[in-house]
């Protein structure tokens, strides 16, 4: 199938070995699109290149019928290499402008972003969506800023019209708010990865989502 050009963000799922609870990426990918994840990222610190990209290419594998976009964290190497649908750069990353020069128009690039300063510029940079990182403090990532809370959020949606996805000790209790305050999408690393049953925090998650979206064109 297809990637749309303007992908879903709402549900974003981003792996993490070291959450899985020694469950293969495959598996958690599989049951969490089974329970409703629009996008997933490969992110992998760790794994030697030519792992990485075996990993990439079983994603790839699952997620291109469902028509889900799979999106690398950092490595544009790898995703060129297995035609990922796009790469997810944080601020210590290649520049945008770089990465774009690599990667043609068709690729999606997003940014991490932990300032109202990085979500403009990387507007002006030429990003297609911008991480917002962290919404909430999490022990999953331990090397993050400070939190930029619901009016962090509601804050960078005021400044720029790009998709904004949410990230940092999101759950399905508080979810619906990071919706309201403007995100179009929230990611998710424990949440799905770590949960007993991936498919049903994914369908749990994707429920408070909808309803969010839903009280908010009211
Ligand atoms: N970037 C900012 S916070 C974070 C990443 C990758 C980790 C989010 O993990 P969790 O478990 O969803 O809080
Ligand atoms: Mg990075």
């Amino acid at each position: 199938m297809k990637i749309d050009p303007r992908p879903d963000l709402s549900l974003y799922l981003v792996t993490d070995r070291g959450s899985s609870r020694g469950r293969a990426a495959a598996d958690i990918v599989r049951e969490a699109v089974a329970g409703g994840v629009t996008c997933v990222q490969l992110r992998d610190k760790h794994s030697p290149t030519r792992e990485l990209i075996a990993e990439a290419r079983r994603l790839m594998a699952l997620l291109r019928p469902a028509g889900i976009p799979l999106i690398i964290n950092d490595r544009l190497d790898v995703a060129l290499a297995v035609q990922a649908d796009g790469v997810h750069l944080g601020q210590q990353d290649m520049d945008i402008a770089d990465a774009r020069l690599l990667a043609g128009p068709a690729m999606i690039i997003g940014i991490s972003v932990e300032s109202l300063a990085d979500a403009v510029r990387a507007e002006h940079q030429g990003a297609d969506y911008l991480g917002i990182s962290p919404v909430f403090a999490t022990p999953t990532k331990t090397d993050t800023a400070a939190p930029l809370g619901l009016e962090g959020v509601a804050r960078i949606r005021r400044a720029v019209a790009l998709p904004l996805v949410g990230i940092g000790g999101i759950k399905a209790d508080n979810a619906a708010a990071v919706i309201a305050a403007g995100a179009d999408g929230v990611a998710v690393v424990s949440a799905i990865v770590a949960a007993d049953c991936p498919r049903t925090a994914a369908a749990e998650l994707k429920g408070r989502i909808a309803q969010a979206r839903e009280g908010r064109m009211i």
